[in-house]
Formats: C-alpha cells, structure tokens, sequence
C-alpha cells in the first residue's frame, strides 16, 4: 500500500480522483484543502473514512507542507484557483495559490525527495484558431492570455525548473475541459444544466463559437493515475480525449436532454480575451503509457451528469445564488 497527498482534494478534480484512487488501488490517501467558496467537504462524502484523512489547510502554509510531505510516498497537486471568470474580477488569490502554492510544494519534494505529480491545464498554450489544423501537443510553445492561465504557465514552468534545477522527481499533465459530476456551478456546462433546473435560460457568452475539446473527469483521473504509476520523470503529457465542441452546441445538447427546445438560451456580454479554441492532441500518453478514455460518447455522459445534478441539489444549491449574483453583476 502507497501513501498519496492530494492537495485540493475537496475540489472538482481532486474528488474525482480521490474516488478513482480510492476504488482502483489500495492507496491511503491524506487530503490537504483549505476549502475555498470552490472546496466542498461533502464531495468527498462516502468514502472508506479508513482509507482517507482529510486535513484542513493552505498549500502555502509552509510548517504544515512540510509534516504533510514527511508522511507521504507521492503527492498530485490539485489544488488551484480555477475558473477564469474570477481572475478576470481580482487575480490576486490566483497568484497566491498557483504560484506561491506551487512553489511551497515544490520546495518540500526537494527536502523529502518525494514523487510529485502537478496538475495542469490546456489553456497555458493559448488558443488555437478555429480553422487550425493542429493541435496543443508537449512541445507547443507557451502563450497563455488570461490571468488564471497565466498563473498556472507559471506554476508549469515552476515544476520544469525544480526538476532541472534540483532534480525533483516531478510529472505535468495538461488536460482539456473536464465535466462531471462535483463541479462547481460556476463552470459552463453545471451552469447551464443547474439553471435549466431552476427555471433560467442558458446563458452563452458571446456567438458561443468557441470551441472547448471535452474529457470526463474519470477519463482524467484515470490519465492521471497512469501517469504517475508510469510516467517518465520530467516529462509532460497532454491529456484528451477528442471532444472538441462550441459552446453553443453543448449547450443546444444540454436543453435537448433536459427536454426544451434546443433555441432556448440567451446570448449574454462576452469574456474578456474569450480564448477561442482549445484542441488535445494526446497521443504520447496513448501511445507510450497506453491509456485510452473510457467515455468514448460525450452525450451520455453529459446525460449522467445531468442526471448527478438533478438528484444532488442538496450539494449545489447553497453555491447557486451566490454564482448568479456574480454573473448578474457582469452582465452575464
Ligand atoms: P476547483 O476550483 O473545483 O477545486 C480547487 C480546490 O483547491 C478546492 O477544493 C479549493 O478549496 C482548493 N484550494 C484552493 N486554494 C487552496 C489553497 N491555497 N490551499 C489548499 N487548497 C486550496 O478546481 P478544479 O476544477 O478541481 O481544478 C483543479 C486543478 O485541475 C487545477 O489546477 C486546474 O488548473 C486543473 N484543471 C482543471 C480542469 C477543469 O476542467 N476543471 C481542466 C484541466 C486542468
Ligand atoms: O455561463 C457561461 N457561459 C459561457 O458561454 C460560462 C460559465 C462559460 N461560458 C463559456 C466560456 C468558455 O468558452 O464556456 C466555455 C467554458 O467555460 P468555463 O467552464 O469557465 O471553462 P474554461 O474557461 O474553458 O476553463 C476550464 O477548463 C480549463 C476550467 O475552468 C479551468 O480550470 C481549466 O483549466
């Protein structure tokens, strides 16, 4: 049996993986979260209690890093702020999460020598025209636009210079959108599906012609896992699974499955520097570790999440007002 770290582990990502690991191996796994308005103790509800020990705390907490370090065997490093919107508003929590978080982390794997897994995004290449005909691979240059991307190319290079430098035993994946169940109602698709629910019309930014490449989140878990069974130290993996679609189809699927009529949304003030496309090209992780997802059909899943959602209002509805409150102050 392994000892795992998951920091952020109260979060969208980090509970899908907890509940990956939890089911797929025979890991103990220690959580640290400092349970943000993003963190939610309940996402992890269920779970074997002897399998798991859930520690309140920031990842910049450096004294508390370190005793969570000394007792582990690998640590993937979940734990961000993460949706766009909010770094549009005050970018600050990102830099003191993202950055200094990452580096405090960074600094106890060098101490205690310990594997380190971080977890990353498609959004520090850029975006992608919608007429491209490549796609982000490993070796794509970094060009994030957005605060929130930004802050997580930092964390990146961060982890690339720690390996370099000090030859921490580190891996990065960057992976494309992930949906699922346990996502806050702040991002697109729980957005939508929870507004349906609540007798509010989708609300789509812009022409909606912007393009997100769409992965379960178990597909991302199990990714994630491989990755850190086999991975090669020091090297990245993207992460996907070919779902590229535009906002406006999503959300046309979405209405569809809850039953409306497919025209039923708005289109509302658009994001600041709206990155336009995103596209994976997984390759390296499918043909050296030789993962594949599991969730080849991006409709039924968006069905059992649909599904996740309706029968777990208890789990959302307090975030929700809060969510709309947000969005109505921006005109969106
Ligand atoms: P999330 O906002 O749902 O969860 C983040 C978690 O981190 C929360 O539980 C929060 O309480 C915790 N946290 C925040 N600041 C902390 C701090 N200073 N100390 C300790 N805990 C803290 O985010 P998510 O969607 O689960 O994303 C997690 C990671 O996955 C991020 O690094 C993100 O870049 C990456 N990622 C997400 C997606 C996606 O589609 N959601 C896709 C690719 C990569
Ligand atoms: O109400 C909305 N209407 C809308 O049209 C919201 C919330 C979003 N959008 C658009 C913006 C994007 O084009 O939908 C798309 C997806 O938006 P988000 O869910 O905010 O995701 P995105 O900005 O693409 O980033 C996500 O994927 C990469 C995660 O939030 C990041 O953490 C991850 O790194």
């Amino acid at each position: 049996m392994g000892r795992l770290l998951v920091t952020g582990g109260a979060g969208f990502i980090g509970s899908n993986f907890i509940r990956h690991v939890v089911n797929q191996t025979d890991h103990h796994v220690t959580v640290i979260d400092a349970l943000t308005y993003a963190g939610n103790r309940d996402s992890l509800a269920g779970l074997d209690e002897d399998r798991l020990t859930f520690v309140r705390g920031d990842i910049t907490d450096a004294a508390l890093v370190d005793r969570l370090f000394a007792d582990t065997d690998a640590v993937v490093h979940c734990a961000a702020e993460s949706h766009n919107d909010n770094a549009l508003d005050d970018p600050r929590p990102f830099l003191h999460t993202n950055i200094v978080g990452t580096y405090t982390l960074l600094e106890a794997a060098r101490r205690h020598g310990r594997r380190f897994h971080h977890i990353s995004t498609d959004e520090v290449f850029g975006d992608l025209a919608f007429d491209a005909s490549e796609r982000f691979t490993e070796r794509t240059p970094y060009n994030p636009s957005s605060p929130y991307a930004a802050t997580k190319a930092g964390s990146d290079l961060l982890v690339r210079a720690w390996v370099r430098s000090f030859g921490v035993r580190a891996t990065i994946s960057n992976c494309s959108n992930n949906y699922g169940p346990y996502q806050h109602v702040e991002k697109f698709i729980p957005r939508q599906i929870t507004n349906v629910i609540r007798g509010i019309r989708p609300k789509v930014y812009g022409r909606g012609e912007n393009i997100r490449d769409w992965i379960h989140v178990d597909d991302h878990s199990s990714a994630v896992l491989t990755i850190l069974d086999g991975g090669r130290i020091g090297e990245t993996y993207m992460i996907g699974a070919d779902g590229e679609r535009s906002n406006t189809e999503v959300v046309e699927l979405i209405l569809e499955l809850m039953g409306h009529r497919s025209d039923a949304y708005d289109h509302v003030t658009d994001r600041a520097g709206h990155d336009l496309r995103y596209a994976i090209d997984g390759t390296k992780l499918r043909t050296e570790l030789g993962w594949s997802p599991r969730y080849g059909d991006f409709e039924s899943g968006l069905a059992d999440t649909i599904r996740w959602y309706r029968e777990n209002e208890s789990w959302w509805a307090e975030s929700k007002d809060a969510v709309e409150a947000f969005y109505a102050a921006r005109g969106q």
